[in-house]
């Protein structure tokens, strides 16, 4: 796999260099406590890998969930090689009609085959993501019991009765999340690390366990770019080709309202 757990709470995820990159300005930034710490590069049978804190050491058997935030999954920057060099894919095809028959087009379908963007941008109308701005991939409970079936999950109700579901229907549960996405919403809007970083399929961990205790972490940033100087996002803007926005803080900005309206009132 792309990942090992290694010894003294640290977890070796398989190399990429614009990661690497990310969490070395990520040590330096106000974002540093909400990200894993980083350790460098250690090889293992011949591969390279990110070494970082795993952030499930401080938990006793937790229930953990993934949660990719933004309203766009691919980089604007694929948009190009799309249109320079179209990749059909087979793979993307076969998910696709997995879930959909119906969603090929005509042309699709005689290639059997979709280009990344376009199934990406599906996978982001038919999920959350383009409506609210983030979208539940997927959690695993205390009980070990996973749930990975979220790829229709677009309404508020269904992404609330997801999380209740999570969270096992714990209020303190929710307020702890809750209290610390707004932590990480304001030290977002101050961080010069995100004003000048298109974040793309970066997502947000979310660690709780029975003692009450909860963590939230941003993660992967395999798609987490530099801006050219003297561009900066305010993550909330709508996107539109060339303006490189992601609406990270508008999801962010949708999750805190949905969890906070878990909370009886
Ligand atoms: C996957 O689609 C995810 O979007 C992956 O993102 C993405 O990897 C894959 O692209 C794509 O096939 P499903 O979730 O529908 O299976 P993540 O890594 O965040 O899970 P990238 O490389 O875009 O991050 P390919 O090109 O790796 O297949
Ligand atoms: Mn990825």
């Amino acid at each position: 796999g792309s990942f090992h757990v290694g010894d003294y709470g640290r977890l070796l995820k398989r190399f990429c260099k614009r990661e690497q990159q990310c969490y070395l300005r990520l040590m330096k930034d106000a974002l540093r406590p909400f990200v894993p710490e980083y350790h460098g590069v250690v090889q293992l049978d011949k591969l390279d890998y990110n070494m970082m804190d795993n952030l499930l050491t401080h938990f006793i058997t937790p229930a953990i969930m993934d949660c990719k935030i933004g309203s766009r999954t691919y980089l604007e920057e694929e948009l190009h090689i799309a249109r320079e060099r179209p990749q059909p894919r087979k793979d993307m095809y076969e998910k696709m009609v997995a879930v959909d028959p119906e969603a090929p087009s005509i042309q699709e379908r005689a290639q059997q085959a979709v280009l990344k963007t376009r199934y990406m941008q599906w996978r982001e109308t038919l999920s959350s993501t383009a409506s609210l701005g983030f979208r539940i991939e997927g959690f695993r409970k205390a009980n070990e019991e996973c749930h990975t079936n979220f790829k229709r999950t677009k309404s508020r109700e269904q992404v609330m009765k997801a999380f209740d579901s999570f969270v096992e229907s714990s209020t303190q549960i929710v307020w702890g999340y809750l209290r610390q996405l707004k932590q990480l919403r304001q030290v977002l809007e101050t961080s010069d690390f995100f004003r000048t970083h298109e974040v793309v399929g970066s997502s947000l961990l979310f660690v709780h366990d029975w003692t009450g205790r909860t963590g939230v972490w941003m993660i992967d940033f395999g798609k987490t770019v530099i801006l050219p100087p003297h561009l900066t996002l305010d993550h909330r803007t709508p996107w539109a080709e060339g303006n490189r926005e992601d609406g990270y803080l508008w999801g962010l900005d949708n999750l805190i309202d949905i969890l906070a309206n878990m909370l009886p009132t």
